[in-house]
């Protein structure tokens, strides 16, 4: 060996990006420096295999376009011109601007913008809400992701769990339903294989023919947002045929009886004329559905950024009921584990939300560009602090947003690790460590593993990890309650201290032996095998009465067909391989390997246009307009164009985000986006 490999150490880390499968690595260190990072062969979701992006982790940590300084900003915004000034000198500012403010005008003007660009348990959430709560600061529903699933599914479940991912091994037809696999939750295609192998078949239900629909056994191409059309569809079938779970119906749930009276016109003839499928293909997934078992249902975000989001997610969850596919084990519905996990943690502790000044106003983060916007006797925000998250590029109605942060009036700070669109209009740039540099527990929303992550390097220059600059801001407004200071360490040992069953044995110490645990429950565990649903009365609700705790909003039963405007396409703005949203699209040679923005388009909707492959065109509506490379494309169907989201380069070389297009629709549950549901006109570029 030589005298370099003598000194190498190997740290234990995971992956914090906003993904599900919350991967296992390894990084060989040597004199400080990472050299090496690979995913943990030994991680059984892992399996020793990091993603496209993440591969070259170390390209982002160690990239010359890195933050490693504080700036201020000497030239106007927007027009990424700063000057280095020191730590002291940024928290001086920073501190005087808001003393002024909150004296002047309130705290709740000081708007602290986040989501979950850092998804680990105290680099997300801890002492900015424990901070930001005391200051009496506006509050932000960081609910654009995930939410709106959640909602929905409480509507009929009373809660949003679902099966362990990793039970999909057992399934014997796997419906991916508007998620897209091989893209956003690659690490669960090993398992889908494994089910595969075993005689299993895989159906995805997208709007676009993905890569992962192009892998699968058969492609159902739904029109968008029209899902619950086919969800009844299916039930009329299943109640119709006689494949209902009797047992499991009677003992199980309530509202079964009005759920027939109402799916009795959903036939599948109606169906196929709004899906845009075959009255035989509808029939025939419907039997499959019912007779195949163990047969489960696995959506992810696709659905829920629609207008009727949580509906499709209420819809869903009736079938595994009407059907009894929870009782299989690798049956019945698998989504987000996040919020079984953070059941078990202990996240009062860890926010203290005792502490927040109460009757602080709520902001929803999809409305970001008119909450810029609000007059001053309507509580105008004058500043914004971003962190772990990039807004201009990933929020709705960009436009808006962007002429929102132009505004000279507004005081605003971003703590990131690249001269993102976001911080190219800030007052202040703060340099943020990467994930190879700080500590924290990362719960995952696609498995059952709680994970650790040990720093493996110094921070790289002046960058600070988001605990420390809470406490670097608590102290600079001079704060002296102790819990404001609480060191990584602290927090995370409230967090894992809830007592909860399924954390027993799981210690700060174990999980610096091991790197991550799995929960603590049985190996056959199955959430609804024998009811058990989180409703009052214990039963699935297949009609609920308006006004129940969950889904208040929505409709009884579920129903409503979605209306296309005429003579538009539908634009579906997807994720993307090589970014992660917006992150890594910063980077070179990231942004080359993603490539120009594209927008695919069905060979008739471009003829109609008369468009070429390969033509430049604008895309349009009333909030502006976006420039792309047309390609003709068998993926799409008519009426829809697809383009990847995520900060792509147009022909010019601009930085262009979809989202310029994306209106702020709500959701029918009330919070989330209806992202998906953005209607535009397309022509050639003259
Ligand atoms: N490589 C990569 N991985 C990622 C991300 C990334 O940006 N890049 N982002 C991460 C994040 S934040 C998330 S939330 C997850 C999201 O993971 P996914 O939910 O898998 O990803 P999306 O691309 O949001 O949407 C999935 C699919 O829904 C389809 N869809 C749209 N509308 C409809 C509809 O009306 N009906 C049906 N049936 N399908 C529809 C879209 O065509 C798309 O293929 O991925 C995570 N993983
Ligand atoms: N059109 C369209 N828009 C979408 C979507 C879509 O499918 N289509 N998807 C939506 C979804 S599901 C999501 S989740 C959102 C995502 O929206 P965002 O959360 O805004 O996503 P990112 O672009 O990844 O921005 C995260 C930022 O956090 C930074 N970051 C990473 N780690 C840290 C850290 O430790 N500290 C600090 N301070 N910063 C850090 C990253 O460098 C990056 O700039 O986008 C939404 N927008
Ligand atoms: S982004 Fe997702 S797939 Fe890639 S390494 Fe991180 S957790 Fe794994
Ligand atoms: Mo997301």
């Amino acid at each position: 060996m030589s005298g370099n490999s003598d000194q190498l150490q190997i740290i234990h880390g995971v992956c914090a990006h906003d993904c599900p499968d919350t991967c296992s690595w390894k990084a060989e260190v040597s004199n400080g420096q990472a050299v090496r990072l690979y995913g943990d062969p030994q991680h059984p979701f892992t399996r020793g295999v990091l993603c496209a992006k993440v591969s070259h982790y170390l390209e982002r940590v160690y990239h010359p376009e890195r933050l490693q300084v504080p700036l201020r900003r000497t030239g106007r915004k927007g027009a990424g011109q700063f000057e280095e000034i020191s730590w002291d000198a940024a928290l001086a500012e920073i501190a005087n601007r808001w003393r002024k403010q909150i004296e002047e005008f309130g705290a709740e003007t000081i708007l602290p913008f986040s989501s979950a660009g850092n998804q680990g348990l105290i680099q997300h959430s801890s002492l900015d809400m424990r901070l930001f709560g005391l200051m009496g600061c506006s509050r932000l529903e960081r609910n654009i992701c995930g939410n709106v699933a959640h909602e929905g599914l409480c509507a009929t479940q009373g809660c949003g769990t679902g099966i362990n991912p990793e039970d999909l091994v057992h399934s014997r037809l796997i419906v991916l339903w508007g998620t897209n696999t091989l893209v956003t939750n690659s690490h669960l295609w090993p398992v889908i294989q494994e089910s595969r192998r075993h005689g299993g078949r895989v159906i995805v239900v997208d709007p676009i023919r993905t890569r992962t629909a192009s892998a699968a056994d058969q492609h159902l191409a739904v029109r968008p947002g029209t899902d619950t059309v086919l969800m009844l569809a299916m039930m009329h079938i299943i109640i119709r045929d006689g494949l209902t779970d009797e047992d499991y119906i009677q003992r199980y749930s309530e509202g079964f009886a009005e759920l027939s009276d109402h799916v009795r016109q959903y036939t599948p003839e109606l169906a196929a004329t709004v899906t845009g499928l075959s009255v035989e293909q509808i029939e025939a997934f419907a039997r499959e559905y019912a007779t195949v078992r163990p047969a489960v249902l696995r959506p992810l975000i696709g659905l829920e950024h629609h207008p009727n989001g949580a509906m499709m997610f209420r819809t869903l969850a009736c079938l595994p009921v009407i059907t009894g596919a929870w009782r299989y084990r690798g049956g019945g519905l698998a989504r987000s584990t996040g919020a079984f996990q953070f059941s078990a943690l202990n996240t009062a502790g860890l926010l203290k939300p005792e502490t927040w000044q109460p009757d602080c106003r709520s902001l929803n983060m999809r409305d970001l560009g008119r909450i810029l916007h609000l007059e001053a006797d309507k509580g105008a925000v004058r500043s914004l602090l971003v962190y772990n998250s990039n807004p201009a590029v990933t929020m709705p109605n960009q436009n808006l947003v962007r002429r929102g942060l132009q505004r000279e009036d507004l005081f605003t700070v971003v703590h990131d690790l690249f001269l993102t669109e976001t911080a190219r209009f800030a007052d202040l740039v703060l340099p943020a460590t990467s994930q190879l540099e700080h500590l924290d527990i990362v719960p995952s929303w696609g498995h059952h593993y709680l994970s650790l992550n040990r720093p493996a390097i110094a921070p790289c220059g002046q960058s600070v990890c988001n605990t420390e600059l809470f406490r670097r801001l608590a102290a600079a407004m001079g704060r002296d309650e102790t819990w404001l200071y609480e060191s990584d360490e602290q927090l995370l040992r409230t967090a894992l201290d809830s007592g909860h069953p399924m954390l027993e044995g799981i210690t700060l110490e174990s999980l610096l032996e091991h790197g991550y645990l799995h929960l603590n429950h049985a190996p056959d565990w199955m959430p609804f095998a024998a009811g058990g649903f989180a409703t009052p009365s214990g039963r699935a609700r297949l009609f609920a009465s308006a006004g129940s705790e969950s889904g208040a909003a929505l409709p009884p039963v579920p129903g409503e067909i979605p209306v296309r405007p005429p003579g538009r396409l539908q634009l579906v703005t997807g994720k993307t391989l090589h970014f992660l949203n917006s992150s890594y699209s910063h980077q070179e040679p990231h942004r080359r390997r993603a490539g120009q923005l594209t927008v695919q388009m069905h060979e008739e909707d471009a003829a109609e246009r008369e468009l070429q492959h390969g033509d430049s065109v604008i895309l349009q509506n009333e909030q502006g307009s976006v420039r792309a490379i047309c390609s003709v494309s068998p993926h799409v169907q008519r009426g829809v164009i697809s383009i990847p989201f995520g900060g792509l380069l147009d022909a010019s070389g601009e930085s262009v985000g979809v989202n310029i297009l994306t209106p702020e629709w709500p959701t029918d549950w009330g919070g989330g986006s209806g992202f998906y549901a953005c209607f535009v006109e397309v022509s050639a570029e003259k």
